[in-house]
């Protein structure tokens, strides 16, 4: 029966099999040494009179686990045989072992249907599945639904522009930028919804946060008082998603020598007035309209040295700054939210129109094409309830909680300006 390296240390003295992949080897002529690779860990074999595979050709190995201060974890497996189920045919483009953000970045995307398998390598990837399975939890434990929407729309829903077009038979379809127009309807079905997809912008911006396919984190409540009720939920929500990684991705986020964040009870909040006047005023910095992503950095440090906080929300953005569902006040301002996370926003959000005429009016100020959105309009003609939400970017999320250079290394086969492959 196979044993996980995780596990080795329950069977001291005892045979066992493992299955993994060869990790590293070293000849010394009458003995070799090689480490194991399994999902849970790695583990010193030593062997001896054999002639080992190139490295990550898949084995079985039998032995016997004994205990060796030196041996990485303080164990290690005699091998009594080793077997080669799947041999490497080639040497990897990148040693694996030595991964560790040493080979270029390119050279890391370019080849990472194999450079993936490297423990640093993959650890963003378990980190952010424990996101989202605390993300799930903690909403199915709310009574929100699981929904699951087109990505293949008629129409933008963030405004038009930064839109993939696809053919669809003899139509003009894009590939969805958000799920924002159906996550709504379904709030008219189960008043309580999320979705975990990937959504698609087509931006030029070649940055370290900025990616062309993204795995957009949505939830959408109905029957709120307001966008505070929205920040609340996202408070618990962002606590759970935490510990869930905490606890179940804790060994790859030392790996990763990560500086864990302390969750505060309530995230500090400032109006985007309030904002500007502190970037102007007491940081001294030259603010326009829209805060760009220095002044989010900026902003996030004044969190941190003000409150302690690597959370900041910005609240009642302007009308010009928001799309056009977003719920206006009288004051020019709107019930929206950006959620910062150490200087980077990580979340927009806020409630929504929900009577059909003001939504007709917003789409007809802001110059959109009321056609496209025909399917969605009809929606507000049937009681649509007082309602909101907001989406989490999980790639973003997942870069910043792990102090990851660049978005990239968050998504396993990221699509940027110019990578479609692997
Ligand atoms: P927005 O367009 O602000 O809002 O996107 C929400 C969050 O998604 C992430 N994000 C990105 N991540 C990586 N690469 C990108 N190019 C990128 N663009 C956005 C960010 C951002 O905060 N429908 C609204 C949400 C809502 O109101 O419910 C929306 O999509 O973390």
């Amino acid at each position: 029966m196979r044993v996980l390296v995780r596990d080795l240390k329950k069977h001291v003295g005892e045979e066992v099999e493992l299955l993994g992949f060869l990790h590293w080897r070293r000849d010394l002529g009458k003995v070799q040494f090689l480490l194991l690779r399994d999902r849970s860990g790695i583990v010193q074999v030593v062997t001896g009179g054999q002639k080992l595979p190139l490295p990550e050709s898949s084995l079985r190995v039998r032995g016997v686990v004994v205990a060796n201060a030196k041996a990485p974890g303080g164990l290690e497996v005699q091998a009594k045989a080793i077997e080669v189920l799947s041999p490497a045919l080639e040497p990897t483009p990148v040693e694996i072992p030595k991964e560790e953000w040493r080979a270029s970045p390119d050279t890391l995307l370019e080849y990472r249907y194999v450079t993936l398998r490297g423990e640093k390598a993959r650890a963003p990837l378990k980190v952010q599945a424990a996101l989202v399975r605390g993300f799930r939890r903690y909403l199915d434990r709310q009574d929100f639904t699981e929904i699951f929407t087109p990505k293949v729309v008629r129409a933008g829903a963030e405004g038009g522009s930064g839109l993939f077009g696809v053919d669809y038979f003899e139509y003009r379809a894009y590939l969805a930028q958000s799920p924002q127009l159906y996550k709504q309807i379904m709030v008219g079905v189960f008043e309580r919804v999320y979705e975990v997809a990937p959504v698609w912008r087509m931006e030029e911006h070649n940055t370290s946060r900025h990616l062309n396919e993204y795995l957009s984190l949505d939830v959408e409540m109905g029957f709120i008082q307001d966008e505070e009720d929205l920040m609340r939920l996202e408070e618990g929500l962002l606590q759970e998603m935490l510990e869930e990684a905490l606890s179940s991705a804790g060994n790859e986020i030392r790996l990763l020598e990560a500086e864990w964040p302390s969750f505060p009870k309530e995230i500090p909040r400032l109006t985007h007035a309030e904002a500007r006047r502190i970037l102007k005023e007491e940081l001294g910095y030259p603010v326009g309209q829209d805060l760009s992503e220095e002044a989010e950095r900026l902003l996030g440090q004044y969190a941190q040295e003000r409150w302690g906080s690597d959370w900041l929300f910005i609240t009642r953005y302007p009308k010009a700054l928001r799309p056009f569902y977003t719920y206006p006040e009288p004051d020019g301002t709107t019930r929206s939210f950006d959620l910062l996370f150490r200087g980077l926003e990580i979340t927009s959000g806020g409630q929504r129109i929900h009577r059909y005429p003001d939504l007709v009016e917003s789409l007809r100020a802001k110059g959109m094409d009321l056609e496209g959105f025909k399917g969605y309009l009809e929606v507000f003609k049937y009681g649509m309830p007082p309602h909101g939400g907001f989406a989490i970017g999980a790639e973003r999320l997942t870069q910043k909680l792990l102090g990851l250079p660049n978005v990239r290394y968050a998504r396993a086969f990221p699509r940027d300006r110019h990578r479609l492959t692997p």
